[in-house]
């Protein structure tokens, strides 16, 4: 009853914040949560001002690129020494969700991370005060709001690798921008939650896969999630829906004015639902197009609420602000005075609906993804049952974490009918296609 009353009073909060009131002020939230935790380490971009690695964080291709000769060389580019170690990258790896699946990958030994990010000097920062160990990581600039930074991308890791095949590859990074009363455009006039969450990395996606056909176990994973599921109650009961429609507004190129894949006006909260169904399409048929002759192994995950990251910096302060003080309580959100000493949606998610996962958590769910041998299956939705704990089940050192920290058992997730559509997924990939000029 009490759980009932609380999720009465909290939804109907939930439901009328600013998802939907655009608000003309937008705060940015710094990502203290992960940044306190570790000082340690340094980052290994930092030795030569003349290395490969520093030019390998321009946007702007160098005239002069160095390009190893022999393998030996590819091999240790830079100071760094991959050997046999996975080459995985990783967009968005400067926060959140990102962030701590490189930490944890990291700290296995067994992966060297490429951390693609649009902010360079972040990520080095974050990535040295995580501790993340030198040696374990390189920096290299990505914007996915430009299609031409992910092919400058793509050329440089090529350069940075030689002829060694990327492991894996993890599309991660993302926006969300439900306050927005107007849509904001990417370099290419795409809006920029679909234009920077699904075109970008649709393109860099494709741009991989031939690299990836020639390592062995390679995967791919595009993280989704479940309110871009209208089977689940997150998704399918919480305004707006996420819908293609006839994708119309792809039809008519996706460019600016067109907002939205259907073609209707701007809605920032539907935008983003809409541009994780691309992610999730686009998983199925990388699988059903690539699989059988690449090898690949494609998949999706949805890592549960990780109601403290970033992705919430366009929501109002009670809506995110973290405080310990009232964790048990719903009723001084009633006050103005109180509002700002609850974290109300960390607190509705781990209290009400128990959809919560921790940062650190969440980050060792994606690694799993790519790094458990149990997870090699391609075409498959990853979800985890339970949550809430800050610890998971299974823990980088490839040991079961055992009693105490159950952090929910990896299952097959099953996807809305929607998400399965075959021909809107088709239609989908065909003007993609386009959209990114990869014809
Ligand atoms: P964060 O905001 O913490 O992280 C997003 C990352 O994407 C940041 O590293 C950010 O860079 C990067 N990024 C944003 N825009 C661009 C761009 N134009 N080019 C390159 N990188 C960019 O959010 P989360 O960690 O929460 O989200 C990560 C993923 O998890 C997303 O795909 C999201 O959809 C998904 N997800 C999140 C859930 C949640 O509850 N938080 C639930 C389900 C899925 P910078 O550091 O510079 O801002
Ligand atoms: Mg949602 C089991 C129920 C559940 C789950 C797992 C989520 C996940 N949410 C659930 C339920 C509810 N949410 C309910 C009952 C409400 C009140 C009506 C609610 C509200 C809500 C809001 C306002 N939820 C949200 C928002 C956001 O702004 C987030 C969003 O939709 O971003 C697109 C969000 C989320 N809820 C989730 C998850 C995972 C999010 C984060 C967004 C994502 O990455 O998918």
């Amino acid at each position: 009853m009490v759980r009932f009353i609380s999720f009465a009073v909290a939804a109907a909060y939930l439901a009328s914040v600013d998802a939907f009131v655009p608000t003309p002020t937008r705060q940015l939230v710094s990502t203290t949560s992960t940044s306190a935790r570790l000082t340690n380490g340094s980052s290994s971009l930092t030795r030569s001002p003349t290395s490969l690695s520093d030019m390998l964080t321009q946007t702007e291709l160098p005239e002069k690129i160095y390009l190893p000769k022999d393998k030996e060389t590819a091999k240790v580019l830079g100071g760094v020494k991959i050997g046999n170690r996975k080459l995985t990258v990783i967009t968005g790896a400067s926060s959140g969700l990102g962030l701590n699946t490189a930490i944890a990958l990291s700290k296995t030994g067994r992966h060297f991370i490429v951390m693609a990010c649009r902010d360079v000097e972040k990520a080095k920062r974050v990535a040295s005060e995580n501790g993340m160990p030198e040696n374990s990581y390189v920096v290299m600039k990505l914007e996915l709001g430009s299609l031409k930074s992910v092919r400058d991308f793509v050329f440089n890791l090529k350069a940075f690798k030689s002829s060694r095949p990327v492991d894996n590859l993890i599309c991660n990074a993302a926006v969300y921008r439900p306050t927005d009363p107007e849509p904001a455009w990417t370099d290419d006039g795409f809006e920029q939650s679909m234009g920077i969450n699904h075109f970008g990395h649709f393109l860099l996606a494709n741009l991989m896969v031939n690299d990836m056909s020639k390592a062995k176990d390679a995967r791919m994973c595009i993280v989704g999630s479940i309110t871009g599921n209208t089977n689940t109650v997150g998704g399918g009961l919480v305004y707006p829906r996420a819908d293609l429609g006839d994708l119309s507004g792809f039809e008519q190129g996706a460019k600016k004015p067109i907002a939205m894949a259907d073609g209707a006006p701007f809605f920032g909260a539907k935008a983003y639902k809409d541009a994780k169904v691309c992610n999730m399409m686009t998983v199925s048929e990388l699988h059903r197009r690539y699989h059988d002759s690449t090898g690949i192994s494609f998949s999706s995950m949805y890592p549960g609420c990780i109601a403290e990251t970033a992705l919430f910096r366009e929501k109002r302060p009670w809506f995110r602000k973290v405080s310990t003080s009232y964790p048990y309580c719903s009723v001084p959100l009633l006050t103005k005075h109180r509002a700002y000493n609850i974290q109300a949606f960390p607190w509705f998610m781990k209290y009400v609906t128990g959809g919560y996962v921790g940062e650190v958590e969440a980050g060792e769910r994606l690694a799993q993804v790519v790094d458990d041998p149990q997870c090699s299956k391609s075409n498959v939705y990853w979800s985890w049952n339970g949550g809430a704990q800050q610890v998971g089940r299974w823990s980088p050192d490839g040991k079961p974490r055992g009693a105490g920290g159950s952090g929910g058992e990896i299952f097959e997730n099953t996807q809305s009918d929607a998400v399965q559509d075959r021909d809107t997924a088709i239609k989908m990939w065909d003007l993609s296609v386009k959209a990114v000029g990869l014809t």
